[in-house]
């Protein structure tokens, strides 16, 4: 653990934060934090995880909410935002949602947790992908919908994979994600190398593959644990920029957390990917654009020490908004100027 890392001094955090809290949900919440953010018809719309329920321990050394549904919440600025009476995608909703896809099972013994939502509209639709663990693993999926109400699934990953986000056009023709697979193989060096953020194409968002390695960890000086996609990406004259979360664990370090055996650091990375082919790295910024420093990332929350982007919007001024959430607990906004940002990734051949 290198206990030095510190957020870029381009990143400014909202004097406002935390933006959203358990406090402003009018239906059970305990934690509120891990959205998606787009701006969609007119206004911003946010759709953020929400553990709620007994804090009993479920099982041994690990105290975890029974209930996680999909909060929604709209807002005119981005800041100011107003949370919808009732979750948009409860766990109930979510079997349902997933049953076409799960052929031959039934899908309330398959489904146990929906989650992690991260938005991109493309084509004048809003697209969702989410994170579920299952019987079989842990899946990352894509939704579409146009209201928020209504989502039909269009695809899911083999497991184990998820943290996937969607580019927000094709590139080539092609559909473009980032995601994160979890492999248990593949030899001495494998520590290094296994959690990496991994792009693949599709013709139609429901087939997907031509898959490649675009970060491994072992790029990534900050992290000693394993890295995946955060927000979804944007697109910059220079390439499409994307923050990624990294993981530095400390096993000296003990409980730090409601959660006992809490060891790890969450910080946020940022790279850039090339325009015409985002499967080549173009620019990587060697230090984290976010490590826990505020009290409300450090202190107070389920998991302190986590700091892991859902969204990130470029504003028609240049102002880029990334929306995160804070020690599992909440939701947060910090603001940098899109030409720091770029001038921060170490360009790379
Ligand atoms: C990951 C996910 C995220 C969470 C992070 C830190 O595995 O569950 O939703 O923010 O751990 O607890």
């Amino acid at each position: 653990m290198n206990p030095t890392l510190q957020s870029a001094p381009a990143v400014i955090r909202h004097p406002d934060n935390p933006l959203l809290t358990a406090d402003d949900v009018p239906y059970p919440c305990s934690l509120l934090f891990n959205a998606g953010v787009a701006r969609f018809q007119g206004r911003y719309v946010m759709v953020f995880r929400n553990d709620y329920g007994p804090t009993q321990a479920t099982f041994e050394n690990d105290r975890r909410w029974d209930g996680t549904n999909l909060g929604l919440a709209f807002s005119d600025d981005g800041v100011r935002w107003t949370v919808e009476p009732e979750p948009c995608i409860t766990l109930e909703k979510a079997y349902e949602l997933a049953q076409p896809l799960l052929p031959g099972y039934d899908a309330t013994k398959v489904i146990r947790r929906f989650y992690d939502p991260r938005l991109t509209v493309l084509d004048g639709r809003c697209y969702m992908c989410f994170a579920v663990d299952t019987i079989h693993g842990l899946r990352g999926g894509i939704a579409v919908t146009d209201d928020f109400d209504h989502f039909d699934v269009l695809t899911m990953t083999l497991p184990d994979n998820r943290n996937m986000v969607l580019f927000p056009e094709k590139v080539n023709g092609q559909y473009v994600r980032l995601e994160r697979p979890m492999p248990a193989y593949g030899g001495p060096d494998m520590s290094a190398w296994k959690f990496g953020v991994w792009l693949s194409t599709s013709p139609d968002l429901i087939h997907w593959g031509h898959a490649r390695c675009v970060l491994p960890a072992a790029d990534v000086p900050f992290a000693n644990d394993k890295i995946g996609p955060a927000a979804p990406p944007i697109k910059t004259e220079r390439g499409w920029l994307t923050t990624f979360h990294a993981v530095d664990v400390d096993d000296a370090r003990g409980k730090n957390g409601w959660e006992d055996t809490w060891k790890k650091r969450y910080t946020a990375g940022l790279m850039l990917l090339d325009l015409d082919d985002p499967s080549r790295r173009i620019g990587l910024c060697d230090t984290p654009l976010l490590a826990p420093q505020a009290p409300y990332e450090t202190d107070g929350g389920f998991r302190n020490h986590v700091i892991f982007p859902g969204g990130m919007l470029l504003e028609p001024g240049g102002e880029v908004k990334i929306y995160y959430g804070a020690a599992d607990a909440v939701e947060c906004l910090a603001t940098a100027p899109v030409d720091d940002l770029l001038e921060m990734c170490r360009p790379e051949a």
